[in-house]
């Protein structure tokens, strides 16, 4: 029986003052059951063990009661007292062929790793789940060993899954700083897509303060399993990408100027979370592309503008601890909502403040694209400890022009990587561009030399796509790709005028070819498929 349990919500319990209150353990379980929780874990890390078996029993018959399996944390002879279900073993505890002498084959043990050293021990001992964390930082359990995030935790699936055997067939839940703002995305980003080399997925998520600590347990624990059971509204990817002919350049063509169309008829917000340099640039781009600029860095009024519809772009550019806790803000009122959020991470990789800023806002969301230069996506790619350039591909320098050191091939090939991992669309930007959804790759060498020269032109392409996306949420993909050739033509187009000296007069001319493109796509002039894709 026990290879049929349900992982998908896992509750862990928690009797201490700071999350159960004053309630009764056995009372709220109850309630948590009723939400539809699937599997309890019975912890108590301070109680007798006379207390322990007596609390334990009374949780067992409740579960039996709606035929989910209780495990009990650490205690095997508490297990066998009760028994019930099985144990959840820390690494700290007995270890998993001990405690499966003890308890028999039909049993089920749990194991708590953060590694894939554990994870790979865990497994050959014979454990029948593991509990992966710590996902997030979380005030429950402050004593965590490692915090390794969404990439740490698809690092361990993966190398179970290449592992093959029994590691295949573990059941897997993570654990740590599960909520209901992050569960979609955390589940999201744990699943692997069907048709990915290595498919194994996360098999449920463990929550103690999220269902325990909630003041209307059983809502909370049926909120947590309806979002857990629907298609998070960020997913915006559209479904039918793959059967367009996507490679054709009339499909893209049809696909651009319809974009340009959608943000000129919708005109949607575009809400920056940038620096001072830029905002004012980035006001007016907005407005020739005939979006709605919004420059607002107060975290506190992005849930009101998430509702609105329009996308985000958050700038890492001054990463000071109060702009990320803002950013933090933001990031999950988008999410909640489904807006599409671009992720700038300016300058990531060159300090340590940076890189840190990085990891922390990569654990705070889902970011429908990631834009950078060469640099900041290696960084991005690096961040969690997580290496996608292979030793051929640092080794080898390319002759691309700029600052690129990689060649186009090997950009293509980190670019792709990333966007696999993240489940979302990741642009390198350099005088050839190359985006990817995982699936679909373009490079794309339109632009002029004097967008190089000017400040925010980088900012600015952001504010682009993200009215973009959120104009075009369908398929985000092509409307980043219609974006960037909005953008880097009219830079083209601006370039070429006859009073453009240099950078500076380039400026206003730029503003005006945006504005002119977009009015001579939407009169149906000027629409010549793009050069240089
Ligand atoms: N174990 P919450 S984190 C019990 O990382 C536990 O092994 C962890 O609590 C681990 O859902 C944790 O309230 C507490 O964040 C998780
Ligand atoms: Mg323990």
């Amino acid at each position: 029986m026990k290879d049929q349990v349900d992982y998908s919500l896992y509750l862990v319990t928690d009797s201490t003052e700071a999350i159960l209150g004053s309630r009764d353990l056995v009372q709220v379980v109850e309630q948590a059951l009723l939400g539809g929780v699937t599997v309890v874990q019975y912890r108590d890390k301070t109680s007798d063990t006379g207390d322990l078996i007596k609390t334990g029993k009374a949780l067992h018959e409740k579960c039996r009661k709606h035929n989910v399996p209780l495990v009990i944390n650490d205690r095997v002879d508490v297990a066998l007292a009760v028994g019930c279900e099985g144990v959840h073993l820390g690494q700290d505890d007995m270890n998993v062929s001990e405690a499966r002498k003890l308890l028999g084959d039909d049993k089920i043990i749990g194991a708590t790793v953060s590694s894939i050293e554990e994870a790979r021990i865990a497994v050959e001992r014979g454990a029948d789940y593991l509990g992966i964390g710590t996902l997030y930082a979380t005030s429950t359990k402050k004593n965590t060993k490692d915090i390794i995030g969404i990439n740490g935790i698809r690092r361990i699936l993966r190398y179970l899954d290449t592992k093959g055997g029994a590691s295949k067939n573990v059941k897997t839940v993570c654990i740590g700083g599960v909520n209901a703002l992050n569960v979609q995305r955390v589940h999201y980003q744990l699943h692997a897509p069907s048709d990915a080399k290595t498919p194994k997925s996360i098999d449920g998520v463990a929550v103690v303060s999220a269902i325990i600590g909630a003041e209307d347990v059983e809502q909370a624990a049926a909120n947590l399993k309806t979002l857990l059971s629907t298609s998070p509204n960020f997913i915006t990817l559209s479904s039918s990408s793959s059967n367009d002919d996507w490679t054709s350049l009339a499909h893209i063509q049809t696909t651009a100027l319809a974009a340009t169309k959608a943000v000129h008829a919708k005109s949607p917000l575009s809400h920056n979370m940038t620096n001072l340099v830029v905002q004012n640039f980035a006001a007016n781009v907005a407005l020739a592309i005939g979006a709605s600029p919004i420059m607002s860095n107060n975290g506190a009024e992005a849930p009101d503008l998430a509702k609105l519809g329009g996308g985000l772009v958050i700038n890492m550019g001054t990463a000071t601890p109060d702009a990320l806790l803002n950013h933090r803000l933001a990031i999950a009122a988008y999410n909640a909502t489904g807006s599409p959020i671009v992720l700038d991470p300016v300058g990531a990789g060159a300090t340590s403040a940076r890189r840190d800023a990085l990891a922390y806002l990569l654990a705070s969301g889902y970011f429908t694209l990631i834009k950078g230069n060469e640099r900041e996506i290696l960084a991005v790619a690096q961040a969690s400890g997580f290496t996608v350039v292979s030793k051929e591909a640092s080794q080898q320098r390319g002759v691309d022009s700029g600052d690129a050191v990689y060649t186009l091939e090997q950009r293509a090939y980190i670019v792709k990587r990333i966007a696999l991992r993240e489940r979302n669309v990741v642009l390198m930007t350099g005088a050839t561009d190359v985006i990817s959804d995982g699936h679909r790759t373009y490079a794309i060498s339109n632009g002029h030399k004097y967008l190089g020269l000017i400040t925010g032109s980088g900012c600015t392409l952001g504010t682009t796509i993200s009215a973009y996306m959120a104009a075009s949420p369908e398929d985000t993909f092509m409307a980043a790709v219609a974006g960037i050739l909005h953008y880097e033509i009219a830079a083209e187009d601006a370039a070429m005028g006859e009073d453009v000296r240099g950078p500076g007069t380039f400026i206003p001319h730029f503003i005006d070819a945006l504005f002119k493109r977009r009015m001579d796509v939407v009169e149906g002039k000027n629409c010549e498929p793009p050069e240089g894709l």
